[in-house]
């Protein structure tokens, strides 16, 4: 008698519930704006594409894509315009840390929320942006670093005193990848006394800088033992230069890469270079993911990071045939 009453007392809430989930309204539809900042490299096509498809693929979604050109102010205009044309949220890969404080804050007031993917900006006022995800660019260095440190080992060409000397091709000036590959790799050249960089200079990322930058250094140096690159695709111009001076690529320098892109894994399993550390382009999936839970009205975590690992010759070949990107 009892559960029957329980029964009557429940039914108008149990149906409430049925013809709320049977007859749930669609989610709201979005527009994203995406300001990316060009197509300097291989990771950075692969990145935009993740980025597109993930959004195109979920039809609650309208994303509207602005590429900058490798330019700052034409990121601001297209940041403007998004402001504008008032989107439900603004997706932002800042091509350098500074310089976007003014247009951050127009959004803020227009209450447009902004998430940061790949690359960051250095905003003391944390809430110009909800989250930054991406990579963790201080741990790439560090691995790049811990790597070489291995591998002189192994081969049995570190003694602890005699010099080895390291160039470096920096990525974008001021950009985020560019500051923190070369602090982590830093931190580990501290441990090494008889670590040198002897040359350290920007190839902006692309390959054509690379090679030219690579070309200069060789002129110059004919000491050099190992290059550390801020991407492969720098590291990748520099193998030209180095063939194109009569050396060997990855034997007579040892080269470091980041971002495991397929023409480094190729380059690894020719024996043309020794390591390239993972950064994974793929953010797409995990940027819609955000975008949803803000739509949800969830909080975002401040900071998140993507997973990744590191590729030689051990372990290349058997990785490539998988590879996405
Ligand atoms: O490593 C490089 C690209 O911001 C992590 O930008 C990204 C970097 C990536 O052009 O290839």
């Amino acid at each position: 008698m009892k559960n029957w009453k329980k029964v009557l007392v429940l039914l108008p809430a149990m149906l409430l519930i049925f013809s709320a989930s049977a007859f749930a309204a669609p989610p709201k539809t979005w527009v994203v704006g995406f300001a990316q900042i060009g197509s300097e490299s291989e990771w950075r096509t692969a990145d935009t594409i993740s980025v597109q498809n993930a959004f195109n693929e979920d039809e609650s979604f309208i994303l509207i894509y602005s590429d900058a050109q490798q330019k700052q102010e034409n990121q601001i205009k297209a940041l403007r315009s998004f402001i504008a044309r008032k989107v439900d949220c603004i997706v932002f890969t800042a091509l350098v840390e500074t310089g976007y404080g003014p247009v951050l804050q127009e959004a803020k007031r227009a209450g447009i929320p902004v998430i940061m993917i790949d690359r960051d900006v250095q905003e003391s006022d944390r809430s110009l942006r909800l989250t930054i995800m991406g990579s963790n660019f201080i741990t790439e260095g560090e691995k790049a670093g811990n790597w070489l440190a291995a591998y002189l080992k192994q081969k049995g060409m570190d003694d602890g005193k005699k010099p080895i000397n390291i160039v470096e091709l920096q990525g974008t000036t001021g950009s985020a990848p560019a500051i923190e590959r070369k602090t982590g790799f830093a931190n580990i050249m501290k441990q090494h006394s008889n670590w040198q960089l002897t040359r350290s200079q920007t190839g902006n990322f692309t390959s054509s800088e690379g090679k030219a930058v690579m070309e200069a250094f060789l002129k110059a140096d004919k000491t050099i033992q190992v290059l550390y690159a801020h991407n492969d695709q720098m590291a990748l111009g520099a193998i030209q230069a180095i063939k194109e001076a009569g050396l060997k690529p990855g034997k007579d320098i040892i080269i470091i890469g980041v971002d495991a892109v397929k023409g480094a894994f190729e380059a690894i399993v020719a024996g043309e270079m020794n390591c390239t550390v993972e950064c994974s382009p793929l953010l797409g999936p995990q940027a819609v993911q955000a975008v949803t839970d803000l739509r949800d009205g969830k909080k975002l975590p401040a900071r998140i990071y993507t997973i990744e690992g590191l590729f030689d010759e051990t372990n290349a070949a058997a990785a490539l045939p998988s590879r996405q990107y």
